[in-house]
């Protein structure tokens, strides 16, 4: 892409950008709402994980004083793309199973050598890429294929490859670090108070395995606390400047669906 285009877009984002404050704070009610409504506060959403059964409505709100371009990533089963203006909101009625990256086009974009979104580089909030993740499942709570259970850290790309996997429910899914820096394989942070659904395990340099064995079927959403930050007054995640993947947060996402039947 040209210089040219990326400054026009630039200027066109700030454009959009201008009419409010940049930053708004998601009210303590909003924010409070259930996996089947997210709200967008102009940094990101909360929650950015949600499971929704294929029909279900999915409510979307923006809680920002600028406008949400809401856009699915190509990995999703249909595109989708809203605009969806200060204070209002979209009813989402999502009928294929499979994963949603859902983003803020104005400030963020996808990516798909690494399969991941990271922030515009003339976002206003850049390096942080406002994005969310929606699993729809069919009626049992599965309906995806199942993806190798193996996640990999090249020493090209430095994020966790591929950044979604689809397992059963117990089957292992083993990580490998292929970068010549260590790594971290954290939970992200969940709802306040909640147990996180499994501990935090390192992955030496040079070849570092782990495995990750989960039991219930859900979305769970990890990081590497080395190489991303979790911000809790933005609800979001920011990527480390001393991160060979700079401006890539390091995450990724686990989809376990149901145990096969007998
Ligand atoms: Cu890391």
């Amino acid at each position: 892409m040209s210089n040219a285009s990326l400054s026009r877009r630039g200027f066109l984002m700030r454009a959009a950008l201008a009419t409010g404050a940049l930053a708004t704070r998601v009210p303590a009610a909003l924010a409070a709402g259930g996996a089947r409504r997210m709200v967008f506060h102009g940094k990101g959403f909360a929650p950015m994980v949600a499971v929704v059964r294929r029909g279900e409505p999915l409510r979307i709100e923006c809680a920002a004083a600028h406008p949400l371009r809401l856009a699915s990533a190509p990995t999703a089963p249909r595109s989708i793309i809203r605009a969806v203006g200060p204070g209002q909101a979209v009813a989402l009625r999502l009928t294929e199973p499979g994963l949603y990256l859902f983003y803020d086009a104005l400030t963020t974009l996808f990516d798909p050598r690494v399969g991941q979104v990271a922030a515009r580089s003339g976002s206003p909030y850049f390096p942080m890429p406002a994005y969310a993740a929606v699993l729809v499942t069919d009626r049992d709570g599965g309906g995806l294929a199942l993806t190798a259970p193996q996640v990999s850290i090249p020493d090209t790309t430095m994020t966790f490859q591929p950044w979604a996997v689809v397992c059963a429910a117990g089957t292992p899914v083993r990580f490998t670090n292929n970068d010549m820096d260590p790594h971290v394989v954290l939970p992200a942070p969940g709802a306040r108070g909640s147990r996180p659904p499994f501990g935090g395990f390192p992955l030496p340099a040079y070849g570092g395995t782990g495995t990750l064995r989960l039991e219930r079927p859900g979305l769970y959403h990890y990081y590497c606390p080395l190489h991303a930050h979790y911000r809790a007054a933005d609800d979001t995640f920011e990527p480390l400047k001393t991160f060979g993947g700079f401006p890539f947060v390091m995450d990724g996402l686990i989809a376990v669906m149901p145990p096969a039947r007998a």
